[in-house]
């Protein structure tokens, strides 16, 4: 199945087949993509987790990026075995919402706790807890201060998310303009480390000296918030070319917003999305093009990192490497970073083949 996604130039490198990973379309088995056990010539052992219990903390459990992730995570979590599998979190993806969840993960002695912060420092002293109690802590999607968790499981390396999102914009509004952001929370890890490497890059490439970023609202992932600052950012900027919203929450509804306004077609949207989401506004010229990589990869991996730690596999140092299913072998890089796959840019040549 060819789902190639429209060629990157070399600053960005090239798109490379996300759908031949699908855990969706891996499910039935034998015409996945195989392990790579057959490298090193042997069946890599299983990671032993018939007595532990393994957690999801998402951002917030009303996200349908979460959803996407924690089917993966799920998915891996039964397939190596755990003797238990539990989803918990807060409904709203404030600094503080997990505290009171990971506490109760440590009360309840659940041996690995797979997390997306939601700020990296307000989590850490009740993952340390965690730690010192002998869980182990996987951060996926948004990662925790470096020296509360064994792992993160980060999508895409930060920069080239920044640079995808940053090429996409420059073609759309024909390499000059003004852009604004409209991200998730403004404490969110992932969200605050991709618009830095876009501001760093603005700053540093020739390329992209004639955008400006005139404006940064967030809609904290909510719905109706990231709406009505989409409507308040079209207002205060009369002049906008171009919103880049690094969220999928963020990114539906301000393509909700332009679809039945007067800047349809005349302000750019660009970002992060799942293309189940972004489809009717692609279909009806709200969008051209956006990008995302498939969230189920990240909660599989997790799943599987988690269990490598647990079982003393692996102890997260860097170099370390374990096998993710059917998703082959993974290695730790510097920082405690493993990294799943690469962006897919989404556009309406390729966008039906996508289903996430
Ligand atoms: C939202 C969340 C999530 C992010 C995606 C792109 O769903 O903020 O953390 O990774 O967007």
């Amino acid at each position: 199945m060819s789902r190639l996604a429209r060629p990157m130039t070399a600053a960005v490198g090239a798109v490379l087949l996300m759908s031949s990973m699908s855990l969706a379309a891996c499910s039935g088995g034998s015409d996945t993509a195989a392990t790579d056990s057959s490298a090193s010539g042997a069946a890599p052992a299983a990671a032993d987790v018939s007595d532990a219990t393994i957690t999801f903390i998402p951002k917030q459990l009303n996200n349908p990026f979460s959803d996407v992730m924690l089917g993966g995570g799920t998915k891996g979590a039964e397939e190596i075995g755990f003797a238990d599998n539990q989803i918990v979190g807060p409904l709203e993806a404030s600094s503080s919402s997990q505290v009171s969840f990971i506490n109760a993960e440590v009360q309840a002695g659940t041996n690995v706790i797979v997390i997306a912060a939601n700020d990296p420092d307000a989590v850490c002293p009740a993952l340390k807890d965690a730690r010192d109690a002998g869980s182990h802590v996987v951060t996926f999607d948004s990662d925790a201060a470096a020296d509360c968790r064994d792992l993160f499981i980060n999508q895409v390396e930060s920069k080239q998310v920044a640079l995808t999102m940053l090429e996409m914009v420059s073609e759309q509004i024909g390499g000059a303009g003004n852009i604004a952001i409209l991200s998730a929370t403004a404490t969110a890890t992932n969200q605050n480390a991709w618009i830095t490497f876009m501001e760093d890059e603005i700053a540093s490439n020739d390329k992209y000296k004639d955008i400006v970023i005139v404006d940064k609202v967030y809609g904290d992932d909510d719905d109706t918030k990231s709406f009505q600052e989409a409507q308040g950012l079209l207002q205060a900027h009369p002049d906008l070319d171009a919103i880049v919203s690094p969220t999928t929450v963020g990114i539906a509804a301000t393509a909700r917003y332009l679809s039945t306004s007067e800047y349809k077609g005349k302000v750019v949207l660009t970002g992060l999305g799942l293309p189940n989401e972004m489809r009717s506004f692609v279909k009806d010229g709200t969008v051209t093009e956006f990008a995302l990589w498939d969230p189920a990869q990240l909660g599989y991996v997790a799943a599987y990192a988690g269990a490598a730690l647990h079982s003393g596999k692996i102890t997260g140092a860097v170099g370390d490497t374990f096998t993710a299913g059917e998703l082959g072998e993974r290695t730790v890089e510097e920082g405690g970073i493993v990294v799943v796959g690469d962006p897919v840019r989404f556009n309406a040549d390729n966008i039906d083949d996508y289903d996430f």
